[in-house]
């Protein structure tokens, strides 16, 4: 297919001017950002990436979990849309990349496409999958998991945060419960490439511009919930305590010897963690937190599950509390479509961007995308390898190799017609 000259580069300024703009939705507390789904600062992100896209000339369209999808067409009205985006919601205390330059990196792909009057055989389409984060309605990448059919919508709408609002009734509020059925689209799609900051350390310590993602980590959350009993820290005997949250630390110090058990490549952690009553003098009678264990191999992953299961059982047991699991996320590992990887790939070398093969050790959308359509990503460092905190950072010139690569790899694959 015939790919764009080697010339032909993005406008890194215009790019990095929308990422400012963007991160100026939703402020954090200490630079970076607090985006979450559904709130009204989501809302407000979402009709000013409509904006920009309505200014670049794309019309919209929102299915019912709020995806949105927004359309350049291309010369053959029958060629199915090349898909390019990502997310726009953030973690409460996220960055200004992390999502967003794969939304706004592909609005700079259709702006550029503008400025050089490109035509493409395939439409293409800008998205933007609610709730990736799974941080306020568990579980991660929701959305684009309805629309791929790994949940139903009644589940997820039916997914309550720490409040106890539920999706459906907050997506309604925010007022972006579009009319298309979700997944109505799902096989129609020629391609999707997602662009994403890498979140780890790999591609800045080993100096590379672009990440030719062929894999991502398979993920599972496990929500525990230990059960003792209430009761006062200064008058109850220390045999007499039931202390959920000393079963909690005892857990937790367990995940970490299994996630060790199997490096250098699994990992595990809780990042979810309540404590009932929460109260300084009170022995806590319940504690519940969620264990997020990932590895490149399924079969690790299932390990690690299963002796989680078998080792918090028996810490329980040992100091006469309850435990209970619930799976509350997790996918498998995926590999990315090799046509698609080899389009990024080409496109790296023939921008002569310095580039490596990674598996993504974050989760995303393209995860749940590349079971319904050719997919694959693009990665760009981040300094120091920090994301999910709001000093995450990049530099400009990175964000420009990422949109350059992105840019060459849709245009290619949507096909230029001269
Ligand atoms: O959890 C993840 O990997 C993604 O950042 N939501
Ligand atoms: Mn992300
Ligand atoms: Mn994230």
């Amino acid at each position: 297919m015939a790919a764009p000259g080697e010339n032909l580069r993005i406008n890194a300024e215009r790019l990095w001017d929308s990422l400012m703009e963007m991160a100026k939705v939703g402020p954090g507390v200490a630079g970076g950002n607090n985006r979450q789904t559904l709130t009204d600062a989501d809302a407000e992100g979402r009709k000013l990436f409509q904006k920009w896209c309505e200014e670049a000339g794309m019309s919209m369209a929102v299915d019912t979990m709020g995806n949105m999808f927004m359309t350049r067409p291309g010369t053959d009205p029958d060629a199915l849309p090349v898909y390019v985006g990502s997310h726009l919601d953030t973690q409460p205390t996220g960055g200004k990349y992390d999502g967003v330059l794969g939304v706004l990196g592909g609005l700079e792909v259709v702006r550029t496409m503008n400025d050089l009057g490109i035509k493409t055989k395939h439409p293409i389409v800008v998205t933007n999958w609610t709730n990736e984060e799974g941080t306020r309605f568990a579980p991660a990448m929701l959305a684009s998991g309805v629309f791929a059919g790994v949940h139903t919508q009644d589940w997820a709408y039916d997914r309550s945060d720490h409040e106890g609002l539920k999706f459906g009734d907050e997506l309604k509020r925010i007022g972006w419960v579009g009319d298309e059925e979700v997944g109505a689209r799902k096989t129609k799609m020629h391609a999707m490439f997602e662009l994403h900051i890498e979140q780890g350390p790999i591609l800045e310590a080993e100096g590379k511009d672009i990440g030719v993602v062929t894999h991502g980590q398979g993920l599972s959350w496990t929500q525990v919930t230990v059960t003792g009993k209430d009761s006062h820290t200064g008058s109850t005997p220390m045999p007499l305590r039931k202390n959920a949250g000393l079963g909690m630390a005892r857990i937790l110090q367990l995940v970490d010897e299994i996630a060790w058990s199997h490096a250098p490549h699994a990992v595990g952690a809780a990042g979810h963690i309540d404590v009932f009553p929460n109260s300084r003098n009170v022995i806590p009678g319940k504690a519940v937190f969620t264990i997020d264990f990932r590895s490149p191999d399924i079969a690790v992953i299932k390990d690690m599950e299963d002796r989680l299961k078998i080792g918090a059982k028996k810490i329980c047991d040992e100091m006469g509390l309850d435990v209970e699991f619930e799976k509350v996320g997790g996918f498998d590992p995926v590999e990315f479509d090799k046509g698609c990887v080899k389009a990024v790939r080409s496109a790296a070398e023939r921008l002569g961007y310095s580039h490596q093969n990674i598996i993504s050790g974050a989760g995303h959308d393209a995860c749940w995308i590349n079971k319904v359509a050719p997919t694959a990503m693009i990665m760009c460092p981040c300094v120091d390898g920090l994301s999910h905190n709001e000093a995450e950072e990049i530099s400009r010139d990175w964000a420009k190799a990422g949109a350059d690569v992105l840019f060459h790899a849709v245009v290619e694959t949507a096909e230029i017609v001269e």
